[in-house]
């Protein structure tokens, strides 16, 4: 059952979300490779430009790596690419389709993980049936254009008191920071450029584990 909420808090605690294209000498299906051997627990594909073919057929290789570590796959954005993947689930946000629409195309099997900056925002995650919440952006982040201020490690806090959901915090995040985000309440750290903008994944990622480590612990 992918859906169990003590695998998913395992899952989330180093979360990478990645493009298919951009890294320096690596393609995305080494990067990701580097990564989960260094790692990292959870994948999403978050490709905003490239040609959908194109997502596809590297999505597909994608996939099938994870598949091959073990490590939970999911799709941003586009439930018709989860699908078409056969992914492990979809990460919506608050302009994406909804988290119960998600779920009718999906069916009952799959992760489904929705964004939210503000509790109304969380409050609309859950009522529709999220799986875990992404909470951000943390810190500032050069990663989404229009992520919107940082608001800090507080919404994570107040999620974990008012709900049992799993919770990963993302933007801005980095070792030196993750375990403050892992001791606010969230169960883990969702980053892009903490591990793809590295010189070496596979290092970064380690780090990034070991910073969480003691924080995870607790
Ligand atoms: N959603 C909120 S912030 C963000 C996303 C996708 C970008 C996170 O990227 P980084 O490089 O880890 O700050
Ligand atoms: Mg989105």
């Amino acid at each position: 059952m992918l859906r169990d909420r003590d695998q998913i808090i395992k899952d989330l605690q180093v979360y990478l979300v990645m493009g298919l294209e951009g890294y320096a000498h690596l393609t995305a299906l080494q990067l990701a490779r580097e990564a989960i051997a260094g790692g990292v627990t959870m994948v999403q594909l978050r490709e905003k430009n490239a040609p959908l073919k194109q997502v596809l057929a590297q999505g597909a290789q994608l996939r099938e790596l994870c598949r091959e570590l073990n490590v939970p796959f999911l799709v941003n954005d586009r439930v018709d690419v989860a699908i078409l993947l056969n992914a492990d689930g979809v990460h919506v946000g608050q302009d994406d389709i909804p988290g119960v629409e998600a779920r009718r195309l999906l069916g009952d099997d799959k992760i489904i993980g929705i964004s939210a900056g503000t509790m109304e925002e969380a409050e609309w995650a859950m009522e529709n049936g999220a799986d875990y919440l992404g909470v951000g952006p943390v810190y500032s982040t050069a990663t989404k254009q229009d992520a919107g201020e940082a608001i800090g490690t507080q919404l994570i806090a107040a999620v974990a008191q008012r709900w049992d959901i799993p919770v990963v915090g993302i933007g801005g995040i980095n070792s030196e920071n993750a375990a403050v985000i892992v001791e606010a309440g969230a169960h883990g750290v969702a980053v892009v450029s903490a591990i793809t903008k590295q010189q070496n994944p596979f290092l970064a990622a380690q780090t990034l584990v070991s910073s969480l480590q003691k924080a995870l612990l607790k």
